[in-house]
């Protein structure tokens, strides 16, 4: 039996009716769609086409890149100039704002992606995904500078990801919910699985990088102790600890199942703001958690609110499950409070 369940274009197509869109929304998540296929497809064959292992390039964070974090952010950029609906774009691959190249319409929208997450996953083929977030293009702004992208998260029309897991799927949100769409092979299409997706508000699973433990700072400590003391601690619960270094891998698990992850600032991190991206990681992950009826959190702020500074700006993520979200920042609140000084 053929399934009925609608395409990715159809749901987008649907969607842009009942708000009366013009169509050129449809046709640019079109475009980052093909993209996403073609880098899965990549991955997906991993050493049989010799995209494993490093670049001899370092991206602008002075991280070694991998041949597929070139290779994937090359894809997305190719997709976006062609389709004319974007005015630049922004990638976590590069230091300065791609414009669209003389000669090739220009669009409403910018782009920004991080075209590979979690690549250090690649050669042990654990999951890794494409994270994008999409923006108006200020009006009258014909070429977009740093400037223009540096809108807080709550700005973001649409936000989502594609997982290259046991089976690739793409999660987005326009602002109305979140869903999941299956990459079925034998059509070559995304096929609507995992509609109006919800966070459940309590959880007993957490997911931080315990390595760091020694510089996290005191409510995020305190938080990880009640939950490791388990049935016989102040939680009187017990709770399962992931980390699996994969952001979309996490938040994945966080947006079938519940939980909460943590990469919070720390003493180490202080100085640069965070580990993960506010524009390539925070916000579109934080639109697509509180599309969900999750929280999205540095500790002190919601993490949409913050207003960008810079393009590469790295923030504190606290995300998902709201009960959990909410005592973690209250715990921060109460810290802040009794220290003042250190605050
Ligand atoms: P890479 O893309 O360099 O692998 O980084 C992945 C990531 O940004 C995010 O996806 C993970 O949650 C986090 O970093 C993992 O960080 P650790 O290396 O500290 O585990």
């Amino acid at each position: 039996m053929p399934h009925t369940r609608p395409t990715i274009t159809h749901f987008i197509i649907d969607e842009q009716r009942r708000i009366g869109g013009t169509g050129a929304f449809t046709s640019l998540l079109a475009d980052v769609v093909t993209a996403c296929k073609m880098i899965g497809s990549q991955v997906n064959r991993g050493a049989l086409v010799g995209v494993q292992g490093i670049a001899d390039t370092e991206n602008v964070q002075g991280e070694v890149q991998k041949k597929l974090d070139v290779l994937s952010n090359e894809i997305m950029l190719r997709a976006s100039v062609v389709g004319g609906h974007f005015a630049a774009m922004a990638s976590e691959e590069m230091e300065d704002v791609h414009p669209i190249p003389e000669g090739y319409p220009r669009g409403h929208y910018l782009l920004v992606f991080d075209p590979l997450d979690g690549s250090s996953n690649i050669d042990v083929n654990i999951s890794v995904g494409t994270i994008f977030s999409i923006l108006r293009c200020p009006e009258g702004v014909e070429h977009p500078t740093a400037a223009d992208f540096l809108q807080p998260g709550a700005r973001q029309v649409c936000a989502g990801y594609a997982l290259y897991g046991s089976s690739t799927m793409m999660v987005l949100t326009t602002g109305q919910g979140v869903n999941g769409f299956t990459l079925d092979h034998a059509v070559g299409e995304f096929v609507l699985t995992h509609p109006n997706l919800r966070i459940p508000a309590a959880t007993d699973e957490f997911a931080i990088n315990a390595s760091r433990e020694p510089l996290w700072e005191p409510p995020v400590r305190r938080y990880v102790e009640e939950c490791t003391a388990g049935a016989l601690g102040p939680r009187a619960k017990k709770f399962n600890m992931r980390w699996v270094a994969s952001m979309v891998a996490e938040v994945h698990r966080i947006l079938i199942r519940g939980g909460v992850f943590l990469y919070p600032t720390d003493s180490e991190l202080a100085g640069k703001g965070g580990k993960l991206r506010l524009l390539y990681e925070g916000n579109p992950m934080a639109m697509i958690v509180e599309q969900a009826g999750g929280m999205a959190s540095t500790g002190r702020r919601r993490i949409m609110e913050v207003e960008p500074q810079g393009l590469h700006q790295r923030v504190p993520v606290i995300l998902g499950s709201s009960d959990e979200v909410r005592r973690l920042i209250d715990y921060h609140r109460e810290w802040d409070a009794a220290n003042p000084a250190a605050a």
